[in-house]
């Protein structure tokens, strides 16, 4: 009787996945996974810039990091959160002012935590992506003038050796540095982030610099690797954001304007920065200098991608270039953080690098703030429908990763943006984990390595003309 029940069973679950045909499927071996950085998690960061600041009441209604999610404390609570749900890959930082709260003092028992952190997600066969500089600084390292002054390169250099030697068994990807340019613009041209500066120099001096580190970390990983002869080196890359820039259509002078600075934001944000690796020169940043090493120093692009953002002339800001980049135009959808939806600029992005580098591409960071987890599941499958086109046309893309696993500290903003397809309550002590319903959605589609036409139907359904052509197209290109 037993045996007769589970055959019938077998047999209605072959008879669903033979009906169930109607999927986009990725790549065999896919990298999914989700990212997060240090400061924004772990809790606790009190020898970093970011805390002194916050202490400084500089953020959004006072907003303290504290113990963020505690993840210091509980990650292996979280990796095994982690396992259950069947995310393969993390993405997490490592925090400098930890490692080396004091000048040239490192703190060997926070980088055997750090090694433990690591060897938890190695039981929980999760593979893991670690970024070296997330944006936080040691504050004795920002109280000396942080990038711009030239002395912070030798610091980082130690700093980075030392880690990279230690760690250099555990990740299979490497983030060098995290959105470089946004660190250089929001912090000192825009006055938004520490060290809230603004000025042209002071962000031409931190750009340089981030190259540098990144050239010199490139270079530092792969001889690490070599020498401790690692059967499959890790691959190096930086996470860099791509933000679409258009001008907001004023009328007249304004629109001229804004048509301009739209132009000027996304060389200063993205093609500066894509130029010097793809060259070596830093041009419009350092003349033309070249920077030793940084000619081609990626193993693949990586791509944080979140939305675009249309350019309003606007009298008032003079803080910022008489721009207001919040608008949102009639029509389209925004998240809790008013930022405009915008999937098809991923595809964009990914065709811009892949055009210019010809490197593999990974989704380094892509997510939503929703508390509600309403609009989540459409903004994950929209954009991996997108993902999806750039494999069909051909482009190696190798990974995506949601930001974020877990809610978390967003900066300026504090705890009011969540991100997080785990949700987590800052107020309540205990801090207790709840999977939000699209950690079990983005679950499936691991699970099942595609996106099938059920899930479309159900949370985007404006995608099944798009999603039927592509399917009577054969499914084919890079996809198994
Ligand atoms: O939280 C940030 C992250 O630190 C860098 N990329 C964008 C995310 C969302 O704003």
């Amino acid at each position: 009787m037993l045996l007769r029940a589970s055959l019938v069973c077998v047999f209605i679950r072959n008879c669903h996945s033979l009906l169930d045909m109607k999927q986009m499927k990725f790549p065999k071996g896919f990298l999914w996974g989700t990212a997060t950085s240090g400061h924004q998690i772990e809790g606790g960061n009190v020898s970093s810039d970011w805390w002194r600041w916050e202490q400084q009441g500089r953020m959004h209604g006072g907003a303290v990091s504290g113990q963020a999610v505690d993840y210091w404390n509980r990650y292996e609570e979280d990796h095994a959160l982690m396992e259950s749900l069947g995310y393969p890959v993390f993405r997490i930082g490592i925090e400098w002012a930890r490692i080396e709260p004091e000048p040239g003092k490192f703190d060997r028992e926070a980088l055997a935590h750090y090694r433990d952190i690591l060897q938890s997600l190695k039981n929980h066969g999760i593979k893991i992506c670690l970024t070296l500089y997330h944006w936080v600084l040691p504050h004795w390292v920002a109280e000396r003038g942080d990038w711009t002054n030239p002395e912070t390169l030798r610091h980082f250099e130690r700093y980075a050796r030392y880690v990279i030697n230690e760690l250099i068994t555990f990740p299979d990807l490497w983030v060098t540095v995290n959105e470089p340019m946004v660190a250089a613009i929001a912090g000192n041209l825009l006055a938004e982030h520490p060290p809230f500066r603004n000025t042209f120099r002071d962000y031409r001096q931190t750009a340089v610099s981030l190259l540098r580190v990144h050239a010199q970390c490139y270079a530092f990983i792969h001889d690490a690797a070599r020498r401790a002869e690692l059967k499959k080196p890790p691959r190096v890359g930086i996470a860099n954001a791509y933000p679409v820039l258009v001008p907001w259509g004023s009328r007249g002078w304004k629109g001229f304007y804004e048509w301009s600075i739209a132009r000027l934001g996304k060389y200063l944000a993205c093609h500066v920065w894509d130029n010097a690796v793809d060259t070596g020169h830093a041009r419009l940043l350092n003349g033309f200098r070249q920077i030793p090493g940084l000619r081609g120093s990626i193993d693949y692009c990586g791509i944080n991608y979140y939305l675009r953002m249309s350019l309003r002339f606007d009298h008032s800001r003079r803080d910022r270039f008489f721009i207001d980049e919040t608008g949102v135009p009639p029509g389209v959808r925004s998240t809790d953080t008013g930022w405009q939806i915008y999937p098809s600029g991923l595809y964009k992005a990914i065709h811009d690098v892949w055009n210019r580098f010809k490197k593999p591409v990974i989704i380094t960071e892509n997510g939503i703030a929703d508390i509600s987890d309403e609009q989540r599941p459409a903004y994950i499958l929209e954009h991996l429908f997108c993902v999806y086109q750039a494999l069909q046309s051909g482009i190696p893309v190798e990974g995506y990763f949601y930001w974020s696993f877990i809610d978390n500290f967003e900066w300026r903003k504090g705890f009011g943006p969540r991100f997080g397809l785990i949700a987590v309550d800052h107020r309540d002590h205990n801090l207790v984990r709840y999977p939000r319903p699209s950690a079990h959605l983005y679950s499936q589609i691991i699970r099942e390595n595609a996106i099938s036409e059920e899930l479309i139907g159900t949370y985007a359904p404006e995608l099944m003309g798009p999603f039927e052509t592509i399917l009577k197209s054969g499914n084919r290109g890079r996809a198994d």
